[in-house]
Parts: structure tokens; C-alpha cells; sequence
């Protein structure tokens, strides 16, 4: 196959300034359909793990060349040395319209037995706990909650029984900006994202607080990152605040978010979030973050149609934003703004952020942050020496990438897929889950492995 016949054909016009970069490509070992798959860094190499997945989400490791599997419409499957397990851990009835779906998964070590009736369960096959987040609707699209359930992995029967239900947030009007991940930190707290479930143009204008809203209705679970215990608990004091579920709050004013993850070295929280139609972006979260959603996106503010404010009517000029913008919501002092540690003005969707903590893929890349896209590429920064913002040079020094000429410091990958996560596996190698966006005759969600 002549590789640089289809780069050129793919991009023509970025080939001459990027053919250093594609000098040598890798592709799946068994070259099934993913020809298009690039590596920006001819050392390394990837492989086809699993495919014949029907939109996969998320995945999460129980142990090396052993994972589950999400798959949106509602199934849980486990894939062990490749091969997906014939009978699914578990079948959940979720509500699948648009944006919503079995979304977020993670696995702990066993450390409670759940446990529904009040009585002690004994049950020596179960060796891990499984947290799924994921939306159920009363009617067809009335009653929905995001729901985050504890369930127990029984590992000799392959079954996910005894599910807890932890968390339950009213989710209207709109099957949009679900969120739906979950991830564990180093305080082995469950951190959840929730977007504001609203279409960029919303069926029903429903504004609350924590969308920055002054006036706005109650706080309800939605716009921000969760913090709850594996039991479903808030942890200690609140944040923002102590009545529930404001009390759950670790950042807010987020419209809505596919990647979370912590930095290895500072246990800081990093998430991606996504803008309408620009202003996508990597943040750092201190407790009690602000990111300005509704009000803010990428540094660009909207007006009250939601479309990007201008100065001088110049395309694509933003306004800055001081410390703590004056109409956005803080919660009696408790919150502070949080602009963006890098912005996409050209909205360019980011999914799934991970910290790769080995050297697997090279020394250069131990630590370093992997970033997914709706559009199927995945991203590369290095952390500046403190860690508290990325290191970002030429065209990408003003932490903005205008448009895809600016990609080719942070490009490490594309020819995916939706790419819906990002994963390290026990063996240190780089796991991407790729869906499909339109899955209705073949099943072609994959699973690859780089290394
Ligand atoms: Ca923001
Ligand atoms: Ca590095
Ligand atoms: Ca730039």
C-alpha cells in the first residue's frame, strides 16, 4: 500500500509541511479497514486490540490484556487477550437518544459489598467494584436521570450483580451535554462529569447557578464535576457550599466534558471541555473552579444567543477576561474563575484526557497528557516544570490552536474514529477506544493499542 498516496490525498495542502513528521507510518498489524490511522512518531507502533464493538465508551482495566467495555446502547462486555467474552457482564434498558447512553465506567479493588436488603452478602467471587454511569428515562424522553450505580464484579461468573445506586441527577431538557465520565483520584473519591443538558441552540432555555446564572434556578447535579465517596456519598464539607447537592460540586460553569483525569505528579485535576462551536478547551481545576460556562468559552465570551462576542468585528478576536469576571456566579467567595490552560478556536471536540505515567512509549512521553477528539485525533502536551500549565511554544504560545495549521507540535495521532477514551494499560502501553458515529450496519468500534 503506498502510504503517501493517501496522506496527500487526505492533506493535500499541510503534506509538504508535514512530511517530516509522516515520514514513516504504522498502521494495524492486520490493516482491517483502519489504513488511515497515523502516528506522527515512527518509533512507535500500533495494533488492532479488539474491534466488532457497537459504539464503545469507555473502558477500564481489571488486569493485564483484561478490560470491560462500555457500549452505548447499554452492554457491558469484558474482552480478555483480544476476544470479547460471548455473554455480556450486563444488559442495562438506558435511553440511547442522542448524547445519551452507558457512558462513564471505573473499577476499584473490592472494597464494599453491596448490599440492598440490609443484610451481609458473602460472596467470594467478587473481586472488584464497578461504577457505570449512565441515563434512564421514565418515558421516552421524560423522567431521565443520570444515574452513577455501584455494582460487584463477580469474577467467576462473569456477572455484574448488586447494583447500588449512588448519585441520580434530573437530566432535561435536552438528550445533550450528558457528560458521563467517571474517574477514581487519589483520594479514591468518584469524580463524575455532568454538562448542562442543553442543545448549543436548547429546546427550553432552563438556566441554574451553577451555569453562571445569578438568578438562575436551583442547583441540580448539572454543569460541573462531581465529587461524591464510593458510596455515593458528599465528601467532608462542601466546596461551594453545603447544601446538597451544591455540596457535590469540585468545579462548575462547565457546559459539558468527555476527559477527566489526574496529573501523576501533583494529583491535580485536569478535564477537557467542549464549546459550541469554538472555544474548546484543557483546564486545570483547583477545587471550587469556575470554568464560565454559559458565559465564557475558550476565552471568548457569548452573547445572550450564545454566539461569540467580537471586538472591532474582527474574526476571531476574544476578549479578555480579568480575575474573576464580575457576572459570573462564585458562590460567596467560594468559587474563582478558571480560564482555559489551552483553547481550539476552530471547535475541534476533545473527549477523552489521560496522563501516561510510563515510559512505555519513551522516555519523552512519560507523564505527559493524551487528549482525544470527536475527529478522531489524539493530542500530546508536555506539562511546563511546575506542572501547572502546558508547554506550549511558537503559534501555540498564546495557548490558542486557531485552526488545524497550528496542529503540528501537538498532533500525535489521527485516522481514528469518534475517539471515545483514552486508557493506560497495566502493560504501560496507550489504549484508545475508537467508536462510530453511525453504527447501524456494522459494528466497527475498536479497541487499539499503542506502544
Ligand atoms: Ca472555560
Ligand atoms: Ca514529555
Ligand atoms: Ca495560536
Amino acid at each position: 500500500m503506498n502510504r503517501n498516496r493517501i496522506i496527500m490525498l487526505s492533506f493535500p495542502i499541510l503534506f509538504f509541511s508535514f512530511c517530516n513528521i509522516y515520514a514513516q507510518q504504522n498502521q494495524p498489524s492486520d490493516g482491517n479497514g483502519d489504513e488511515s490511522i497515523i502516528l506522527s512518531d515512527p518509533k512507535l507502533k500500533i495494533e488492532l486490540v479488539t474491534s466488532g464493538l457497537d459504539f464503545p465508551t469507555t473502558m477500564a482495566f481489571l488486569g493485564p490484556d483484561d478490560f470491560l467495555i462500555l457500549e452505548k446502547a447499554g452492554t457491558v462486555k469484558r474482552v480478555t487477550n483480544g476476544v470479547i467474552l460471548d455473554k455480556p457482564l450486563l444488559q442495562v434498558d438506558v435511553s440511547v437518544k442522542d448524547e445519551r447512553g452507558l457512558l462513564g465506567i471505573a473499577i476499584s479493588e473490592k472494597k464494599n459489598l453491596n448490599d440492598d436488603k440490609g443484610t451481609s452478602i458473602q460472596n467470594n467471587n467478587i473481586s472488584h467494584n464497578v461504577f457505570l454511569y449512565y441515563v434512564v428515562c421514565e418515558g421516552k424522553n421524560t423522567g431521565c436521570e443520570n444515574r452513577i450505580y455501584r455494582y460487584d464484579l463477580d469474577n467467576k461468573n462473569n456477572v455484574l450483580i448488586n447494583p447500588k445506586l449512588l448519585l441520580s441527577i434530573p437530566s432535561f431538557p435536552d438528550p445533550a451535554h450528558i457528560g458521563g465520565i467517571i474517574d477514581i483520584g487519589p483520594d479514591n473519591n468518584l469524580y463524575v462529569t455532568v454538562g448542562n443538558f442543553q442543545h448549543t441552540i436548547p429546546s427550553e432555555i432552563y438556566r441554574t447557578k451553577t451555569q453562571n446564572y445569578e438568578d438562575g434556578k436551583p442547583v441540580d447535579g448539572r454543569a460541573g464535576v462531581l465529587r461524591i465517596t464510593q458510596d455515593g456519598k458528599p465528601v467532608g464539607e462542601g466546596i461551594i457550599g453545603n447544601e446538597y447537592p451544591l455540596n457535590l460540586y469540585y468545579a462548575y460553569g462547565v457546559k459539558n466534558s468527555f476527559g477527566i483525569d489526574f496529573d501523576p505528579v501533583t494529583g491535580k485535576l485536569w478535564f477537557t471541555e467542549n464549546g459550541p462551536k469554538f472555544g474548546d478547551e484543557i483546564n486545570l481545576a483547583e477545587p471550587g473552579s469556575n470554568s464560565g460556562s454559559d458565559k465564557i468559552f475558550g476565552i471568548w465570551r457569548v452573547n445572550e444567543e450564545g454566539k461569540k462576542l467580537q471586538t472591532d468585528g474582527k474574526e476571531g478576536e476574544y476578549v479578555t477576561v480579568g480575575k474573576n469576571p464580575k457576572d459570573l456566579v462564585y458562590f460567596e467567595g467560594k468559587g474563582h474563575y478558571s480560564p482555559p490552560e489551552f483553547t481550539w478556536d476552530k471547535s475541534t471536540p476533545p473527549t477523552a484526557l489521560l496522563f501516561l505515567e510510563s515510559k512505555n512509549l519513551g522516555d519523552k512521553y512519560e507523564n505527559d497528557m493524551f487528549v482525544g477528539s470527536v475527529d478522531g485525533q489524539i493530542f500530546h502536551f508536555d506539562l511546563n516544570d511546575n506542572r501547572t500549565g502546558l508547554l506550549l511554544n511558537g503559534v501555540l504560545k498564546d495557548k490558542i490552536a486557531a485552526d488545524d495549521t497550528e496542529f503540528a507540535d501537538i498532533l500525535f495521532a489521527e485516522g481514528f474514529s469518534i475517539i471515545t477514551d483514552l486508557k493506560q494499560g497495566p502493560d504501560g502501553n496507550l489504549y484508545v477506544v475508537s467508536g462510530l458515529k453511525q453504527s447501524k450496519s456494522e459494528n466497527l468500534g475498536a479497541v487499539y493499542r499503542i506502544k
